[in-house]
C-alpha cells in the first residue's frame, strides 16, 4: 500500500495560458524513476484535455480549458480576466477521490507565479486525503521553498533535481527499499519519462541534455537544473526510435536550455542519425536556439531532419545589454543564421525569433528596433515578456534600481503584467506594440517585409513614431 504513489500536476493560475508542447517533464521523469525503483505511481494531470475538448491547433499545441475566477487581491489593479487553466475542480477531486490509498503525494510546481495553483491543489488533497505526507518540488520550489513552504505548506520540499532526493526521502517514510539496482551513473541510465501517465498524448518531449553552461543574467536555470551534462547521442536516437514506435507520434519538442552547443559532438549527430532512420518525425524547439551556432552544416541537418519550429533567441537589438545580459548572439549571427537556413530549403517565414520586452531599463524604441530588425530578415518576430526571477541578476538589479522589492510577491511578477509596472510601458503602448507585431508577422507570412518598400515604410514608420513617443 505504502509503494502506491500519487503524482499531481497542478492547475495554471494565470492571465493567459497555452500548451505551446508544455507538459511537465520533471514530473513525468520522476514518475518512471521510481517506478523503476518499485513504486507504483498513479498520476492526475489538472491539465489534461477534457475528452470534449476542441482539436488540437498546430503540430498538437492549444487551448487549455479556461475558468475565470476571482483575482488574488494583490493583482486587483490589473484590469484582465484571471483564470483557471484545466481541468475543473469537481473532475479534480472526483480522481482524487480514487487515490485515499496513496502513500505519499508528490506535487511538482513550474513557474513562481503560478504558486496558486500548487497551493489549491495540496489544500484539496489536505481536506480529501488526511495524513498522507505531501512532498512538493519543481520549479518554484527550488527557487522559491521558503516562500513555497510557507504558503503551499507541503511536508517536505525538495529543491533541484529530483529523482533520486525522492527515491531517498520515499524511501524513509514506506519502508520500501529496493537496493538491488544501482543509482544512475549518467543520464543515459535514468528510464525515459513517463508518457503513458498522459492521456491521449498529442506530442512528445526529449531533453538531450540538463543544465547550461552559460549564464544569462536573467536567467535561474543555474538554481534549478544540475551542472551542463549531456547525453550520449546515439541514446538520444534510440529514445526517438523507442518513443515513436510506442506512441505513434510524430511531433516531438526538445527541451534543451543549449541544445546547439557542442553540436559536431551532440545535435549533428543525432540529427544524422535520425536523417538515417528516415522515421517521419517533426521535430520542434519552443526554447530559443542559438543562432551563431547555425553554420550551413547544421542548418542543412534541420532542414533534413524536418525541424519544423525553429524559435532563435534574439533578446534585443541593443549592444549595450547584450554584453550586460551575456547575450548569446548579435545582429550579424542573426542574419547569417537566416542565410544559412534560408539557403538549406526554410522561407524566412518558417523561421521565428524571441524578442524580450520590458526588460528594466528598456524603452520603447529599444524593443520596435528590434523587431523592426527581426522582421526585416522576413523572420517572424515572437514576442517575450520579461518576468523578473528570484535569484538571478537581473532580479537583483531590478531591486537595487528600486523597481521590485526584494520580497515581492511572485505574482507580481507574472510576464503578462511585470512589464507594465515600468515607467516606459503602458497598457496601451503594450497593445500596440502586440497589434504592430501581429501586423508584421502577417506580412512576413505574405513574404513582404514592410520595412524594404518605400510606400508601406513610411507608413509603418509613421505609426513606430507614434508608439515610441508616448
Ligand atoms: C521547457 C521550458 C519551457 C517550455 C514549457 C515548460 C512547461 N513545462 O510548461 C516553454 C518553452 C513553453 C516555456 C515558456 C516559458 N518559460 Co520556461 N522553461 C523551460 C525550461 C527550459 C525547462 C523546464 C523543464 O521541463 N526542465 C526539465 C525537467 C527535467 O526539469 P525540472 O522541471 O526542473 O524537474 C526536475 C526538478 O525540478 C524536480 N522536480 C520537478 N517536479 C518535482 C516534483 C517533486 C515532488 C519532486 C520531489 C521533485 C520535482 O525533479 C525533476 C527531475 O530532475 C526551464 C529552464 C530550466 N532549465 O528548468 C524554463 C523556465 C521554467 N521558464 C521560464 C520562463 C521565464 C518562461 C517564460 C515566462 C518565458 C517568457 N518570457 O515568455 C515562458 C512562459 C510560460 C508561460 N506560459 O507563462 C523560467 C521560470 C520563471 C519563473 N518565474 O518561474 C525558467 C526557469 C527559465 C529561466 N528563464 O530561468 N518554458
Ligand atoms: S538563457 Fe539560455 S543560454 Fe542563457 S543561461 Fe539560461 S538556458 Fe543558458
Amino acid at each position: 500500500m505504502k509503494k502506491k504513489l500519487l503524482l499531481i500536476n497542478p492547475w495554471i493560475y494565470d492571465f493567459t495560458a497555452y500548451d505551446l508542447w508544455s507538459k511537465p517533464l520533471g514530473l513525468l521523469y520522476l514518475a518512471s524513476f521510481l517506478r523503476k525503483y518499485g513504486f507504483s505511481v498513479q498520476y492526475i494531470d489538472c491539465l489534461e484535455k477534457e475528452d470534449n475538448a476542441p482539436a488540437s491547433r498546430k503540430y498538437g499545441s492549444g487551448p487549455y480549458r479556461r475558468e475565470i475566477i476571482e483575482k488574488p487581491e494583490i493583482l486587483n489593479h490589473v484590469p484582465r480576466h484571471y483564470a483557471r487553466y484545466g481541468i475543473s475542480e469537481n473532475a479534480f477531486l472526483e480522481q482524487l477521490l480514487q487515490h485515499k490509498q496513496a502513500g505519499a503525494v508528490l506535487v511538482t510546481s513550474i513557474m513562481t507565479y503560478w504558486y496558486p495553483g500548487v497551493q489549491r491543489v495540496v489544500e484539496l488533497v489536505r481536506e480529501h486525503l488526511p495524513g498522507v505526507p505531501v512532498i512538493l518540488g519543481g520549479i518554484y520550489a527550488s527557487l522559491l521553498p521558503q516562500h513555497a513552504q510557507k504558503t503551499v505548506k507541503p511536508d517536505y520540499l525538495i529543491t533541484g533535481p529530483g529523482e533520486i532526493k525522492a527515491l531517498r526521502l520515499l524511501s524513509e517514510l514506506t519502508g520500501f527499499k529496493n537496493d538491488s539496482i544501482p543509482l544512475p551513473l549518467s543520464l543515459d541510465d535514468y528510464p525515459y519519462p513517463a508518457f503513458d501517465l498522459i492521456k491521449n498524448p498529442e506530442y512528445l518531449i526529449i531533453m538531450t541534455e540538463r543544465g547550461c553552461p552559460y549564464d544569462c543574467s536573467f536567467c535561474a536555470q543555474k538554481k534549478i537544473a544540475m551542472p551542463y551534462t549531456r547525453r550520449e547521442p546515439a541514446k538520444v536516437v534510440q529514445e526517438f526510435k523507442d518513443r515513436y514506435k510506442s506512441f505513434r507520434l510524430r511531433d516531438f519538442a526538445f527541451y534543451d536550455d543549449a541544445l546547439f552547443i557542442a553540436k559536431e559532438k551532440h545535435i549533428q549527430p543525432i540529427l544524422e542519425e535520425l536523417i538515417r532512420s528516415y522515421l517521419p518525425l517533426r521535430l520542434h524547439s519552443p526554447n530559443g536556439l542559438f543562432a551563431k551556432h547555425v553554420d550551413k552544416e547544421l542548418a542543412q541537418l534541420m532542414y533534413k531532419s524536418n525541424f519544423k519550429t525553429i524559435r532563435i533567441s534574439f533578446e534585443t537589438s541593443n549592444e549595450a545589454r547584450r554584453k550586460d545580459m551575456y547575450s548569446k548572439v548579435s545582429n550579424d549571427d542573426m542574419i547569417r543564421a537566416v542565410g544559412y537556413l534560408t539557403e538549406a530549403g526554410y522561407r524566412p517565414k518558417d523561421l521565428e525569433a524571441y524578442v524580450l520586452m520590458g526588460l528594466p531599463g528598456q524603452d520603447l524604441s529599444e524593443v520596435i528596433a528590434s523587431i523592426v530588425f527581426v522582421h526585416s530578415l522576413g523572420v517572424r518576430v515572437s514576442l517575450a515578456s520579461f518576468s523578473p526571477i528570484h535569484g538571478t541578476r537581473e532580479f537583483d538589479k531590478a531591486v537595487q534600481a528600486g523597481l521590485i522589492s526584494a520580497d515581492i510577491d511572485p505574482l507580481l511578477t507574472n510576464k503578462s503584467i511585470f512589464p507594465l509596472s515600468g515607467p516606459h510601458f503602458s497598457y496601451e503602448s503594450f497593445r500596440k506594440i502586440r497589434t504592430f507585431t501581429q501586423t508584421l508577422n502577417e506580412a512576413a507570412l505574405r513574404g513582404l517585409s514592410l520595412f524594404t518598400d518605400t510606400l508601406i515604410g513610411a507608413d509603418v514608420r509613421r505609426i513606430v513614431g507614434q508608439i515610441a513617443s508616448e
